[in-house]
């Protein structure tokens, strides 16, 4: 595959490695990135040594002491330039996160879009990290919180949102001045190279000759590497839950800071009054877009009995209608699986499905796209299967969606919250009671809780994140920035004296 794109985005250079000699070779390891479009070999890029982990973060620190001293509003200056930059190469690099990780044309560039719209969020937000006075209860003192930069923030993003993620950690850590580095998902390393060259190019413009962001490229053991080190001040995550707790117990032992943003198994309650046609399109949009590989994709529907039979029968007729094939394809609905080990992944779900008992509404299998054999395609799939069966208790990240039927909105609503993860959730109603349950103490437990609109697809300005098995982690928008800040207490006297709290005396 011959892309242009590559070199308007700058990183032409890296492919050029892939040249480098046999003798090369054997001296360090390399990453390929593979096309899961047609399994087309992109690059090979050179893992990052253990010396050169070193050597960045002593770069970063050095950085930190500077970039903390920067003014914010200087800071998000910078950020609103990366977000013009990303504004001129919104369809190159939409088009690259489409060929290395398989999503379609448009949502490639909607995730450049959510990075755009970070940019945006926190270049104002340079301006308004705000603190607070706070009255003191002894005579003439008073109290201030104020917040101040970590230091290093480490992200380790995954494949399936390969830059719009990053962003949202990265554009935010640094107007709250952080430094970065990030481990990006091994799958999708141009799209993070490609990034930091677009970043690299706004701090030449603008003659800060220290890096305030860095990439390092490796798998599991790089990972742990960030995990371990008590230069990351906060370790953001984004992953499976597997993952997830590897890196909060390493993290732990160093009593470190993290953010998680893991596993989801979100499901969509459709009531009797629901708008139908509006829950047919959240329903299939959240299960089958991106091939079901969200931390968001929809992955059960929770239907009411009277509605059922009528409703899965429109959720099989919508299905029939989906073409499934290249993704730069814009007829096309699906693209691929990220890999060979995804689809095994889904062959093995299949299998528990029928072996606990679910059956198959719209059945799955590989499929083989004429020209794209090597690529990773599948069906999506649509299972009736009980709520408490074990294979829906876990997230496999693929299109199959499960279906069930509820009586009451007290069951519905107790099978949403029965799994073990808690990021998003949907209810479709338009009766005014239930979806005011759905969204109070008694109703759903996750971090997302959406009414009449589907499980995926948020927007920057929300915090971004979920309960349980989820992580507990917020990124984006709202008041997440606090994370990447330390809260600081400060106690000023002008006084004469010194009067202690809690009324406690003590003379000498
Ligand atoms: C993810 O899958 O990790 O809400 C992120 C959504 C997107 C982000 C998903 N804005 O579906």
């Amino acid at each position: 595959m011959k892309h242009s794109f590559f070199q308007n985005l700058g990183i032409d250079n890296h492919l050029s490695k892939t040249a480098s000699s046999p003798d090369d070779r054997r001296k360090t390891d390399y990453l390929s990135s593979v096309s899961p479009i047609d399994g087309d070999v992109l690059a090979h890029l050179p893992v990052t040594s253990r010396p050169e982990y070193d050597h960045t973060i002593t770069k970063l620190n050095s950085s930190f002491a500077q970039w903390r001293v920067f003014p914010s509003p200087k800071r998000g200056e910078i950020i609103r330039q990366y977000g013009l930059k990303l504004r001129k190469h919104k369809i190159d690099l939409g088009r690259l996160v489409s060929v290395e990780m398989g999503k379609s044309l448009q949502e490639g560039q909607g995730e450049v879009q959510e990075m755009i719209d970070i940019c945006d969020f926190a270049v104002g937000l340079s301006r308004q990290l705000y603190g607070k006075t706070i009255a003191s209860e002894r005579p003439q003192h008073h109290m201030l919180e104020r917040w101040h930069p970590l230091g290093i923030v480490g992200i380790i993003s995954a494949f399936n949102f390969p830059v719009a993620v990053w962003s949202w950690n990265a554009m935010i850590a640094l107007v709250c001045g952080n430094v970065c580095l990030w481990k990006p998902s091994e799958k999708t390393l141009l799209c993070a190279l490609a990034c930091q060259q677009l970043l690299q190019e706004v701090l030449d413009e603008n003659n800060i000759n220290y890096p305030i962001s860095a990439v390092i490229t490796g798998g599991k053991e790089a990972g742990q590497w960030l995990a371990a080190d008590p230069n990351i001040r906060l370790l953001s995550a984004t992953g499976s839950a597997t993952m997830g707790r590897n890196v909060a117990s390493r993290v732990g032992e160093r009593l470190g800071k993290v953010l998680l943003e893991l596993s989801g198994n979100n499901a969509m309650i459709i009531t009797p009054s629901a708008n139908q046609e509006l829950a047919l399109t959240a329903a299939v949009f959240g299960a089958v877009g991106t091939a079901g590989q969200r931390c968001t994709s929809t992955r059960r529907l929770i239907i009411h009995r009277s509605i059922y039979k009528d409703f899965t029968e429109k959720l099989k007729n919508a299905y029939a209608q989906l073409r499934i094939g290249n993704p730069l394809d814009k007829s096309m609905h699906i693209g691929p699986l990220i890999d060979r080990e995804a689809v095994s992944s889904y062959h093995k779900t299949l299998d528990a499905i029928l072996q606990q008992g679910g059956q198959f509404l719209v059945e799955g299998g590989t499929i083989n796209p004429p020209g794209l054999e090597k690529g990773f395609y599948v069906k999506p799939v649509i299972a009736e299967i009980s709520p408490e069966a074990e294979v829906v208790q876990n997230e496999t990240f693929a299109p199959i969606l499960y279906v069930m039927k509820y009586d009451t909105i007290e069951e519905a609503i107790r099978y949403q919250n029965s799994v073990n993860q808690g990021l998003s959730s949907a209810i479709m109603t338009t009766d005014v009671q239930e979806s005011e349950r759905f969204i109070s103490v008694e109703g759903s437990d996750c971090g997302i809780a959406n009414v009449n609109i589907g499980t995926s697809g948020a927007e920057i300005g929300g915090a971004f994140g979920g309960e349980k098995e989820t992580g507990g982690g917020r990124e984006s928008g709202s008041d997440a920035w606090k994370t990447y800040m330390r809260r600081q207490t400060i106690t000023i006297n002008f006084g004469d004296s010194v009067p202690l709290a809690q009324g406690i005396k003590f003379d000498i």
